[in-house]
């Protein structure tokens, strides 16, 4: 291999050449590039019958119809041999698929055309994960990690009729028990199971390369899942192949962008090509094709090319400029007329971690054509179990719904599986950062062990190129919370006891892998982006979570069972996990449940509430109890559940906020979900809005305000995200529940762009000034350029000590074009309103709402429903409702 520069003459033969190379570009046959043919069709499925597991599950031996790309739970669920997975609570029973052999078999027959190719390659972008395959009887691979991209050339091999492709796949459990059983001691695992598959002493999951919520997580159920689980296809060409195009950016500014473009090619003779290479910018308009002459050696190679766009759209994050995207396109043409060719879609910009050292430590931001961005945003996990059957849809709802929520950026957590293109395809179009973690969850690696670690670098290559095109990401993470388990929570403590040389050996194997293996590759293989070795950390200082500096998971809220109002205690540099749980809205609760297993202890409530650490609903009770007062039934739980969520987190966000530029970073934890259940995810499973999600949209507004009332002051803080000054008022009024106006007082502001805006403090008394704090609240609100932005209601007590009463809500509907229109008024405060449907889906243009005394809003609601039936299924929740 040798990296050819042969390019001559660059920018001065571009115009004499143009004319040729458009005729070049414009006859380019289909041929060009590999014939691929999908192989999902005819694969069917069994229980490999000398299975121990056959024994209770002789019906699962039979051949049936199973899809690929799948799992085999979704097949088994397909052929009725299964009860659903997430209804009810079947997953004890479950368990036995993890234990089991699967085997997966088709048969494909190929065109004479296809036969004569000269190259031929099976891919396999998913085997879930110990995976032998065969092809025609010949064994092809055997599989050990299920983020890896399989390439298996086949040439040769094939036949006309009737091939068969088989993939035998091995219980993980089984493959790896004897050898974690066999350690002396063992390394820190996640979740053990509850169901005895696997003893609690002995974790295998932190030893297979598979998605590690598959063993089960504290949002999630266990099943360990197999499968072929993305794309399988068999590419065929002649002569040469341009496997990837890959735009290096070396500079990136306003006046120019300097790129490399790398052109991965494979020959099969040296020779003298012609390389042509072009690009679309944002608006479709070619640009000017530059064509080279360059000499091909046999076999694999890169061809680098220097490219320069002057005065090139950039992409920025949604709220900082457009997500400007080009298309670049090489083509190659060799001496025998033999062509091929390759696109790449990518954006331009310029990602930087800043990490400025100061008085109070270091500091955590991310600047993105050199604006410093205040993150904003949630921690993503998984999209289900069985992540084959996530329509690109959900993705899209998903993260449109992020980008509605005022959010810029994602964390993509590493206790999951690395994204389908689709996801970052819509996070560049969205203008959604994001922070991409590799997939380790927790606990601790065997770092230790080569051949481990070699699997894990050839993974990380893989799916760092699979995704360094993708403007969206701005940095590599190592793992998630492996540091800070290792150094915090007792597992280098509980280790150097039983055995310092062994506990040396595993932390010097971990700092190998995220300290030095995987920042490697992405140094090599997507250099312009930043690397960090663990969420959270300092990138391997002394303390792996540490508020001074680096980012900071914090968890003394919910976990630590400290109250709510500790979040303002706590002013980290970068806040990339913080939470609380609540459970999902009564309709999807229907979809798993029904009404009489509805209860708050209740056993299938119980096993859809994961925190198992904690015994969840006694931890929402904690704290529900704590602000709001007993819940009365389950519906009330589960509303109060929200309620508190909503207002917790913020709270929390908003004090991040109000802390930069100390503070550059607020990711809730979490998103989405994984199955329907409780969980501290702001989306449910079936991609409804908790109150949080109606709240984060407020609290992440671009121009907000913050009021923060702590130790009896409460401190108003303007906070723009807007890279210009912005003209601003702010008003506080002094309220009764009942509409009564004590005071009030304004300012008028210039908004600091980027920054915030101190407007003023002040204290209970003088709030107050001697009204009756149960029944009083202050009501700041701030306009800018003449239009209201934002406003945040302060009371001086907890929820459940107030004088709420009802509100006297009046309710009036109308239609308007496809959309039902439904006006609420009301006579007093009605805070924490949360409208539903009995039965019914409605989207809801705003929901989790504070009405203040006399106030009316005009909601949008989406549904396929009536007025008639919409105006009978209406069910009005306020907080103080007796
Ligand atoms: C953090 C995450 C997850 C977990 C969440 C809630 O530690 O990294 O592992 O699901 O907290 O407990």
């Amino acid at each position: 291999m040798r990296p050819a520069k042969l390019w001559r003459g660059w920018r001065g033969c571009a115009a004499v050449v143009s004319i040729a190379v458009a005729v070049l570009f414009a006859t380019a046959a289909p041929a060009a590039q590999p014939q691929v043919r999908y192989l999902h069709q005819g694969w069917e499925f069994r229980l490999l019958p000398d299975d121990p597991q056959a024994r209770e599950h002789a019906p699962a031996t039979q051949w049936r119809a199973a899809r690929v790309p799948g799992h085999v739970h979704t097949d088994l669920l397909a052929q009725g041999l299964i009860p659903d997975p997430y209804v009810g609570a079947p997953e004890a029973q479950l368990q036995w698929i993890g234990l089991g052999a699967w085997e997966y078999r088709s048969r494909f027959d190929l065109s004479e055309a296809t036969l004569r190719k000269s190259h031929a390659e099976l891919v396999f972008e998913g085997l879930d994960t110990y995976a032998d395959v065969y092809l025609n009887g010949e064994a092809l691979l055997s599989a050990d990690n299920a983020f890896r991209n399989w390439r298996l050339p086949v040439a040769g091999k094939l036949r006309a009729r009737g091939n068969e492709l088989r993939v035998v796949l091995h219980s993980p459990i089984r493959r790896l028990l004897p050898r974690v059983e066999a350690m002396p001691h063992k390394i820190a695992g996640n979740y053990p199971s509850p169901y005895g598959d696997e003893p609690k002493e002995a974790m295998t999951g932190n030893f297979a390369r598979k998605p590690g919520y598959h063993y089960g997580w504290d949002w999630g159920p266990r099943y360990v899942t197999a499968g072929v689980w993305r794309d399988v296809k068999l590419e065929s060409w002649d002569g040469p192949r341009i496997d990837e195009l890959h735009l290096r950016q070396l500079r990136v500014d306003a006046d120019v962008a300097e790129l490399r473009a790398q052109v991965q090619v494979r020959a099969d003779a040296a020779g003298s090509a012609t390389l042509e290479l072009d690009w679309l910018d944002p608006d479709g308009r070619r640009a000017r094709a530059l064509r080279q002459t360059v000499q091909l050696q046999a076999g694999a190679q890169t061809l680098n090319v220097p490219v320069r766009i002057e005065r090139p759209r950039r992409w920025y994050p949604f709220g900082y400029g457009e997500q400007a995207l080009y298309t670049f396109r090489a083509r190659l043409l060799d001496a025998d007329g033999q062509r091929a060719q390759a696109q790449q879609r990518t954006g331009l910009r310029r990602v930087e971690l800043r990490r400025p050292r100061d008085a109070e430590g270091q500091g955590f931001a991310f600047a993105v054509n050199g604006i410093e961005i205040f993150a904003k945003g949630a921690n993503a996990i998984p999209f289900d179990m069985f992540p084959a059957r996530v329509p690109r849809e959900r993705l899209r709802k998903t993260l449109e719904d992020a980008r509605a929520a005022n959010m810029n950026m994602l964390r993509n957590w590493g206790g999951g599986y690395y994204e389908s293109d689709a996801f970052f395809d819509l996070a560049d179009e969205l203008g959604l950062m994001v922070w991409q973690d590799f997939m380790y969850g927790g606990g601790m690696q065997p770092g230790f062990d080569p051949a481990f670690r070699a699997n894990a670098v050839a993974e990380a290559r893989d799916q760092v190129r699979r995704l360094r095109r993708h403007p969206s990401i701005v940095l590599w993470c190592g793992n998630n919370e492996e540091e800070t388990a290792w150094k915090d929570w007792g597992h280098r403590r509980k280790l150097m006891e039983s055995d310092p040389a062994f506990a040396q050996t595993v932390w010097d194997g971990y700092v190998q892998l995220f300290g030095r293996d995987l920042r490697e590759v992405v140094a090599q293989e997507a250099g312009d982006l930043p690397y960090w070795s663990s969420s959270p950390g300092n990138d391997l200082d002394e303390k792996a979570n540490d508020s001074s500096k680096g980012d900071k998971h914090y968890w003394d809220v919910w976990a630590g069972s400290k109250p709510i109002a500790a979040y303002l205690d706590e002013t980290p540099r970068f806040m990339s996990e913080f939470g609380l749980q609540a459970w999902p809205s009564l309709r999807t609760v229907d979809a798993f449940a029904s009404a009489a297993e509805q209860g708050i202890d209740t056993p299938v409530i119980r096993a859809h509430q994961k925190f198992l650490a904690g015994a969840g609903n006694e931890r929402l009770l904690h704290y529900i109890r704590a602000g709001y007062g007993e819940p009365r039934d389950f519906a009330q739980f589960v509303y109060l559940s929200q309620v508190m969520q909503a207002e917790g987190i913020e709270l929390a966000a908003l004090h991040h906020r109000a802390s930069r530029p100390h503070t550059m970073g607020s990711l809730y934890w979490q998103l989405n979900d994984v199955w329907p259940g409780a969980s501290w995810s702001s989306l449910d499973y079936y991609g409804r809005w908790k109150a949080l999600h109606f709240h984060a949209r407020r609290f992440f507004a671009p121009v907000a305000a913050a009021a923060l009332r702590k130790d009896g002051r409460t401190t108003l803080s303007l906070l723009s995200d807007r890279t210009q000054a912005l003209p601003a008022r702010w008003t506080l009024r002094v309220i009764d529940f009942d509409a009564r106006e004590h005071w009030r007082a304004q300012g008028e502001v210039a908004l600091t762009p980027l920054a915030v805006t101190a407007a003023g403090a002040w204290s209970d008394a003088e709030l107050l000034r001697g009204a009756d704090q149960r029944r009083t609240a202050a009501v700041f609100e701030l306009q800018a350029q003449g239009e209201p932005v934002s406003r945040r209601v302060i009371y001086f007590d907890e929820a459940e000590a107030l004088a709420l009463s009802d509100p006297q809500l009046r309710t009036q509907w109308r239609r308007d074009g496809k959309a039902a229109v439904l006006t609420l008024q009301t006579e007093r405060l009605a805070r924490g309103l949360w409208i539903e449907f009995d039965g019914l889906d409605a989207e809801l243009s705003d929901n989790a709402l504070t009405l203040l005394p006399g106030e009316t809003v005009q909601l949008r609601v989406r549904a396929d429903a009536d007025l008639a039936r919409l105006r009978q299924a209406l069910r009005l929740r306020w907080l103080g409702a007796p």
